[in-house]
């Protein structure tokens, strides 16, 4: 199936070039989006000289930080235009192993709407984290189970695999989550829409190179809207039924 690997990227300059040959080293038939966010480190023309050398390779340049969920449903909404039958979530600082790639494809080519690199199921893993970071997302994630009926253990992981006849069916301008809040939204709509979602388990690894753009903001911002959506469609329109 003809795939397009969607890498967010905002200053990713140490780390882009290398990510660029695994991922092609790992799905050479691939093709890949960079879609950055007017990176002041200069991430769009790394990305564009490995490109060069690569071939096969697109940059979108954004005029400046629009988060990562609007960054993912601008690099879509391309692949969807140019026909890609998989489009890749993926972070561009080499926490997602490309190598990864194969099992999260051929879970769709099986017949997945969604495939999930998860942390959370067995063989999954999270090797540099501290016992803080993982109570937090592991009870984030049960949290979102729970609230939203939602059966996947790893909602907020954004490294993962969509059929994009499933994304079609998915209105992504009616999304407007960012950070995590919008890995759990994605992966509720799917199952909204009756989408059979595939968790295939991964080594989470943190970034070595660069800093992280993750804030308190996006972890408050997913439990609010978690607890929104939970009331909203588990509780407001029981009580119309
Ligand atoms: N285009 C774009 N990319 C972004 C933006 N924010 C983050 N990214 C990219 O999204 C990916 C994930 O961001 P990270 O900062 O690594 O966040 P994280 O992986 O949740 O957190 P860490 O575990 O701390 O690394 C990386 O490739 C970032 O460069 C944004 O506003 N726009
Ligand atoms: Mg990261």
């Amino acid at each position: 199936m003809r795939t397009l690997v969607v890498l967010p990227t905002f200053n990713e300059r140490e780390n882009i070039e290398e990510v660029l040959q695994r991922v092609r080293a790992s799905v050479p038939e691939a093709e890949v989006l960079v879609v950055d966010d007017a990176s002041p480190d200069g991430t769009a023309d790394a990305a564009e000289a490995t490109a060069a050398e690569l071939g096969r390779i697109g940059v979108i340049r954004r005029g400046g930080k629009g988060g990562l969920g609007s960054a993912y449903r601008h690099g879509f909404a391309h692949g969807m235009e140019a026909g890609f039958e998989i489009m890749v979530e993926m972070d561009s600082d080499l926490s997602h192993d490309p190598a990864a790639l194969p099992a999260l494809l051929a879970a769709v080519e099986q017949g997945a709407d969604l495939s999930i690199g998860s942390r959370y199921v067995p063989g999954g893993a999270i090797p540099d984290w501290r016992w803080h970071r993982r109570l937090l997302s592991r009870w984030g994630n049960r949290y979102a189970s729970v609230v939203l009926g939602l059966a996947v253990r790893d909602a907020t992981s954004g490294y993962r695999a969509y059929r994009s006849e499933m994304l079609q069916r998915i209105d992504l301008a009616s999304v407007h989550a960012d950070g995590y809040a919008f890995q759990i939204e994605m992966a509720y709509r799917v199952v909204g829409e009756q989408g059979r979602v595939v968790e295939v388990p991964i080594s989470f690894v943190d970034r070595i190179r660069g800093t992280s753009k993750m804030s308190g903001r996006i972890v408050v911002e997913a439990l609010g809207l978690v607890t929104w959506w939970g009331l909203r469609d588990r509780i407001l329109r029981r009580k119309k039924r």
